[in-house]
């Protein structure tokens, strides 16, 4: 907890490190009311900073350590006393005699009463740990920063019964038992690497195992550890595993380097997944998942979390960050990998569809909030609170740009360059783009701006047709709203994606000014000025643009479309991608004129455009199903808040329910229709886990929920038939949260006590539970996510289940989590203090949706103010809560 305010670190103020640790020995003693760490630190000083030393002698040694108990301390095998060297609550300081020596040092900790879920903790009945950034210092005194790479051994002793299985990084090497029915294994990591990428794990666990053969034909072992009731739930991880491994070897060259690849599931944990050297601890979320417990999603989201953190070996183990503020060069670069792999396993349309609507909706919000930061930020307090959508997604978005302005084998010279040049080393965001630059032989100074100015670009277009000169021109202004700490921005380099389709909708082959010959019917430009024209001849009619294709940049782009045009594009562009956005332009177009209809007390009346729209893509039976799928979906509450000057909940809410409801009564004969047809081969098939199949599924599980709108009695047959008969988590939980949204109050009640009494056991089921109820529109949301937190299943203590009821009201049931009293602030405050105490981390990551308090009006903004002035009141702060809430105050 915080004594005094948090300090602020500065990127600008980066030193190298002035010592170096080339050898980590640890001996972990684990017992249930205590541990103990042995470490044996083999030291010397770092020749980088060694100028001065002839003269002023050697630094102190200053070494990071949290919440240890010091119980023993020697250098180079003589005992110090309490006189040779300084603690204080995080450091432990000391100066050393020689240019190189070996510390020693023995500390206790507390995994067991360890609620924080960093450093070494217990979840359930197993040891685990979690050390990025900063929880190795809970573990034992060291210098606690990824540009310190060290080679670890690590051995490991617990109770045999209790403990059969004992794991750490790499190999390995010895093992065997002691008196007193403890045992012990020893394993070593023959890769130097920083302390964040440190795992230990102990527990009675089973695992699935597997092997793999890599480029070079090497054998690796793969093993996924489980607590034994969950076995039956891995192969899904395992196959993920393995296609993620032929991918990174096919794509970029990167072959699997140890013997042996270790995953273990563990129900608390603070986020997805780690990628520790060779044992990657998963959040159990993201790891089990079988037809009966997990949705369609929930397996994509393994699939891509298994692919993201084995991508880490490469990006973000082999060559790694030099300090906290290059995140992004591991996190944007690898959430880019595994964004890029997922669309090679899957629809590639969808799931850009799928990431470009949580960039939108999620990312946007934070780089318009009191929290917006750069990709590479320049300062922090609390480096947990910068595990960010920015980080994360715009950070991928800036090396897809990258990728689209080299193209795929310019790329590829850039990364494997990349790799080669810098394996095993700590390195920053510039040493990345300079790999790109000298592999291709480019400039990307300007580009670099994306990685320092924080803020969503918006760029306005327009354009101007001479049919006597048979030209076209296409007019961009972008320009970047101020961020906190940046009032001014430079211009950005912009890749605009584009085509401009004829009247027929073909896209007409383009040729800018200047130029021999035309170039195909789609190319990228590149926009770096403020303003900024580029004319295409030989136009003979006026042509519709299509701008931005796949969401070339991270940008909010504009053009005055009018709903025509987006019916057009709707049906005509040849980019997947752009045929959603046309339909989401006139959703959001047709939804804004309802909201204002809304506020000015008129009688709603919804453009039957949008229905008519709607109708034809139902009615076109050869189009893909998860494409029309996607395109059906309304922009959620969430976006339509992000777009809004001021949001006003309520009308947001009253326009996309009577939206809702429109499209369930106009278009119900082909909803029933499709959702029949649709029902009928689940029903005959049984549950397949493929791409045609999801599709299907969920085509059907979206028309189910607009039918419901109708509230006929043979759709709820139909609903509760799905419910019961499926033989999958997919429909059962979509059927479920249909109903949970509807009136029916007593299928409704038995459909959730039968569903909580079958799957009690399974706190992955029971989180799906708790979600959908918490994310129920209806009236009375808090009063029944306040009975729900009494629920035996709930507790605070469990990450997973703080995010499926907490969360899911607060950032996905805006109605609710709004009300006009503040009782939802309230709910929200209240427990973001409990859990300050208990885990920073997560009280951190649930005051989001409070700092988004300048959206709303006067009266919320007041309400939500107070909130954010109370918790900032309630006592000791961790830093997590104390930066989060203080910027946002600011
Ligand atoms: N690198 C980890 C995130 C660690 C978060 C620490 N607070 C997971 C990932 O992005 O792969
Ligand atoms: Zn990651």
């Amino acid at each position: 907890m915080r004594t005094e305010q948090p300090k602020v670190i500065y990127l600008k103020d980066y030193q190298a490190p002035e010592y170096l640790i080339d050898e980590t020995n640890l001996t972990f003693e684990l017992y249930e009311d205590h541990s103990l760490v042995h470490a044996q630190l083999v030291m010397r000083r770092n020749p980088e900073r060694a100028a001065g030393d002839a003269g002023a002698g050697l630094p102190p040694l200053v070494l990071d350590g949290q919440q240890l108990e010091l119980l023993a301390l020697s250098m180079d095998d003589q005992a110090l006393t309490a006189a040779d060297y300084q603690l204080d609550d995080s450091h432990l300081t000391l100066q050393p005699k020689a240019a190189t020596f070996t510390l020693d040092s023995t500390v206790r900790i507390h995994p067991e009463t360890n609620t924080a879920l960093e450093g070494l903790y217990k979840s359930g009945k197993m040891f685990c740990t979690q050390c990025e950034a900063e929880g190795f210092r809970k573990i034992t005194y060291y210098l606690d920063r990824p540009d310190v790479m060290s080679k670890f051994t690590t051995t490991v002793t617990a109770e045999q019964h209790r403990y059969p299985v004992l794991l750490s990084n790499g190999n390995p090497v010895a093992s065997g038992s002691e008196e007193g029915g403890r045992h012990w294994a020893t394993w070593q990591d023959p890769f130097k690497k920083p302390a964040y990428l440190f795992a230990l794990v102990a527990g009675d666990l089973w695992c699935v195992e597997d092997s793999f053969t890599t480029m070079t034909a090497r054998d690796v072992a793969l093993r996924i550890y489980v607590e034994p009731e969950n076995i039956d739930k891995v192969q899904h991880a395992m196959d993920s595993l393995k296609k993620s491994m032929r991918w990174d070897e096919e794509v970029y060259g990167r072959e699997y380097d140890l013997d042996i690849f270790m995953i273990v599931a563990v129900n608390d944990f603070n986020m997805g997944a780690m990628e520790n050297k060779g044992l990657n601890i998963f959040n159990s979320s993201c790891v089990l998942a079988k037809a009966e417990t997990a949705t369609d999603a929930a397996h994509q989201r393994v699939e891509a979390v298994v692919a993201h953190e084995y991508f880490h070996n490469w990006s973000g183990n082999r060559v790694t960050c030099r300090d906290w503020f290059q995140l992004s060069l591991k996190e944007g670069f690898t959430v880019f990998r595994d964004a890029e792999f997922s669309a090679d396993m899957n629809s590639r349309t969808v799931k850009r569809i799928e990431d470009v609507a949580f960039l939108r909706t999620n990312q946007f919000a934070e780089d318009a909030g009191p929290m917006a930061h750069p990709v590479r930020p320049d300062s922090f307090m609390e480096i947990s609170n910068f595990y960010t959508l920015t980080v994360y997604e715009k950070g991928s978005e800036v090396v897809r740009m990258i990728h689209t302005l080299l193209g795929a084998e310019g790329f590829r010279k850039g990364t494997d360059l990349y790799f080669e040049r810098h394996d095993g080393q700590a390195v920053t965001c510039d040493d990345f783009i300079k790999a790109m630059e000298d592999a291709n032989g480019v400039d990307l100074t300007q580009f670099k701006r994306w990685y320092s100015q924080a803020g969503t670009p918006r760029l306005a277009v327009t354009e101007a047709f001479d049919p006597a000169a048979r030209t076209y021109t296409l007019s961009f202004r972008q320009s970047c709203p101020a961020t906190p700490g940046q009032a001014e921005k430079l211009p950005f380099v912009i890749p605009v994606e584009l085509g401009l389709l004829d009247a027929a909708g073909n896209d007409l082959p383009l040729r800018l000014a200047g130029e021999a010959q035309a170039g195909g019917g789609n190319r990228v430009i590149s926009v770096t000025e403020a303003e900024q024209s580029f004319t295409f001849v030989d136009i003979a009619e006026k042509p519709l643009p299509s701008l931005l294709r796949g969401l070339s940049a991270p940008v909010k782009l504009s053009f005055p479309y009018d709903r025509d045009q987006l019916m057009f594009l709707m049906q005509h562009d040849s980019d997947g991608f752009n045929r959603w956005d046309a339909g989401q332009q006139l959703s959001v177009q047709v939804l804004q004129e309802l909201i204002g209809q809304h506020q000015r007390g008129e009688p709603l009346q919804l453009d039957p455009r949008l229905l008519t729209a709607f109708r034809t893509l139902l009615d076109d039976e050869s189009l893909d199903q998860a494409m029309v799928a996607e395109m059906l979906s309304l922009p959620s509450e969430a976006y339509l808040t992000e777009i809004s000057e001021v949001a006003d909940v309520d009308a947001i809410h009253a326009a996309r329910e009577f939206t809702r409801q429109s499209i369930g009564a106009t278009l119900f004969e082909p909803l029933l229709a499709r959702y029949q047809a649709n029902r009928a081969i689940s029903r005959e098939t049984g549950y397949v886990a493929e791409a045609a199949h999801i599709a299907r599924r969920t085509l059907q599980n979206i028309a189910l929920s607009y039918l419901m709108q109708s509230g006929k009695a043979d759709v709820l047959a139909a609903c509760l038939e799905q419910f019961k008969d499926c033989d999958n988590m997919t429909e059962r939980l979509s059927a479920l949260a249909v109903l949970v949204n509807s009136g029916f109050e007593q299928e409704k009640a038995e459909a959730l006590a039968c569903f909580a009494d079958y799957f009690k056991d399974d706190p992955l089921v029971m989180d799906q539970w708790f979600s959908v109820q918490a994310g129920c529109g209806l009236p009375g949301g808090l009063e029944r996510v306040q009975a729900l937190m009494e629920h035996p299943a709930f507790t605070l203590k469990n990450p997973n289940k703080v995010r499926a009821l907490i969360g899911a009201f607060a950032n996905q049931n805006l109605v609710n989590f709004h009300r006009a009293d503040g009782a939802g602030y309230r709910f929200l405050a209240d427990h973001v203090i409990t859990l300050n105490a208990l885990n920073p981390q997560i009280a951190s990551r649930q005051l989001a949706p409070l700092t988004r308090w300048r959206k709303y009006d006067d009266g919320r903004q007041q309400l939500m103010r107070a909130e954010l002035e109370r918790i900032l009141a309630s006592g000791e702060l961790s830093s997590d809560v104390f930066e989060v809430v203080s910027k946002s105050l600011a």
